[in-house]
This record gives C-alpha cells, structure tokens and sequence, in this order.
C-alpha cells in the first residue's frame, strides 16, 4: 500500500478528500498530529502529537468501506495487543471494557447518480495517549497503553495496520458477502438494549435487532416497531460498557 506521511496536518481525511483524484487506492496517508482531527457530526479527534495513530485509507472502488475498516482495525488491535478484548460497537467505533480506544470516519468521495463510489476511511486509534490526555475526550476513552501498561512503537504499528487493512480490502474484493458476514458477527450491540439518539431527535430504546445489508442498525421498540437507521449515536443501556 502507498503510504503518504506528514509531521503536521490539518487532517488526513481532509487531505485525503482534497487530492482523491491523484491517490491511488489503497493510498494510506497518515500524520504524528492533527490540527483539525474530525469525528462524525462535526464533532473533534483530540489528535495530539506523536503519540497515536491518525490516518485515512483511500477506497476508490469501495461504496461500503466501514465494514472491510472496521474489521481492518479491530484484527489490527487484537494483533498489537492479543490480552486484551475489542469489541466493535456500531457503525465502527472499537472499544475495550475501559473505553472508545478508536473511531471511523467514512466520507464519501466520489458519487455516481448520488451513489457513492469510492470514499476515504479515516482511522483514529489511540496507542500511547496517557490516562491524563485522554481525560479531555469528554466520554470514556482508552489507549493501547492505558490497556497494557507499555508503550508502543508507533512505526511498527502503522505497518501492522496497513497489512491488516491490506488483508481487509483483499477480502472485501474477493469475498464481499463473507467480508460482511464477519463485520455483522462482530457487532457487539446485536440483541442488546439500546438507546438511539438521531441527531436533533428524541432518543429512542429498544433492542438493535440486526444490522441491514447496507450496515444500518434496526431499531426493535417495545412495540415491536422496527426503524433503520443509517446514522445515529447508540449506547448500550444500562451496562454500557462491554465486558471483557
Ligand atoms: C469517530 O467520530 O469516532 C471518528 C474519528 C475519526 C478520526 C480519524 S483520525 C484520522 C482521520 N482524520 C480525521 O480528521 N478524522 C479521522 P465520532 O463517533 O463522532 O466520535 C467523536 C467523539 O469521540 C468525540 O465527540 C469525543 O467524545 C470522542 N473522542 C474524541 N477524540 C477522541 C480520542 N482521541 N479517543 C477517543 N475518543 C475520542
């Protein structure tokens, strides 16, 4: 995979969005910081520098990519630290039982009849990030150092990565089906109790029944009505965390 790395940047999805035409799939650009990390929603990244991975994977080819980075993240996690437990929570945050230790941001970058056809998946993970740092996320976060009480060579890492994410889009190309069979297998909120906020909406509960096709969530209520959502804040009700 060809890598592009900077010191500094604004964001490497921003970069990445810019010069899509230029990029070659499979392109993974990545940064020690980010002066403007993004989340969903327009929410921030704390990216500070040197510390964590920041990077954003180039899919010209792919409509869905939160599936094949979703998975691609998460067998990268259970390599670099194989004592610990990840769990997917939908759409593709991967959490530990301390914490969000990373997040997905897809965004489209190319559409045909306003479909997407190829899209950049920016990837956030935490790796050396302290309890201190990680205290200013505003919701329980965690790092791979947090985790396994070491520090973590982020060079090697970042290799590891590409080969898992490598493996991923190779699956995705020959296996879509079985690619999506697995990314569903991993959702840790299936047949959970959850709460379903939309944005500017009243929150919803129910059971997350099942995930569509297309990796919507399926909201079952107390009704038995059942409602799909594309994009949504969900938390597991009660017990909100996984436990390992
Ligand atoms: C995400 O958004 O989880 C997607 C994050 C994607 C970040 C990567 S970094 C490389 C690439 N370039 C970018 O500019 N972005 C991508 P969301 O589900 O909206 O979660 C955002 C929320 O997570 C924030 O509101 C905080 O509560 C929390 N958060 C912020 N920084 C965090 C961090 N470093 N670790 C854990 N949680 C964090």
């Amino acid at each position: 995979m060809p890598l592009i790395e900077f010191d500094t940047i604004d964001s490497t999805n921003a970069y990445a969005l810019k010069n899509f035409s230029s990029l070659a799939t499979g392109t993974v650009i990545s940064a020690k910081c980010q002066t403007a990390g993004r989340g969903r929603l327009g929410r921030k990244w704390l990216s500070p520098e040197n510390c964590n991975i920041y990077a954003s994977l180039v899919l010209r080819d792919v409509s869905r990519p939160g599936f094949l980075t979703g998975l691609g993240v998460l067998s990268f996690l259970r390599e670099a630290a194989p004592e610990i437990g990840f769990y997917l929570k939908w759409p593709n945050d991967i959490y530990t039982a301390n914490g969000k230790i990373a997040g997905i941001l897809c965004e489209g970058a190319s559409f045909s009849g306003g479909v997407i056809t190829g899209a950049v998946a920016g990837i956030g993970i935490n790796i050396n990030m302290t309890a201190e740092e990680l205290s200013a996320v505003g919701q329980a976060a965690t790092s791979l150092f947090c985790e396994c009480g070491r520090k973590f060579n982020l060079i090697f890492l970042l290799s590891l990565l590409e080969k898992s994410l490598d493996m991923s889009y190779i699956k995705y190309s020959k296996a879509p089906r079985e690619l999506f069979n697995d990314w569903r297998r991993e959702n840790y909120l299936i047949g959970r109790e959850v709460e379903v906020e939309v944005f500017g909406e009243e929150m919803r509960h129910g059971i997350f029944a099942d995930v569509t096709p297309d990796g919507a969530l399926i909201l079952e209520e107390s009704t038995g009505q059942r409602s799909v959502f594309s994009c949504a804040d969900v938390k597991l009700r009660g017990n909100f965390m996984p436990q390992a």
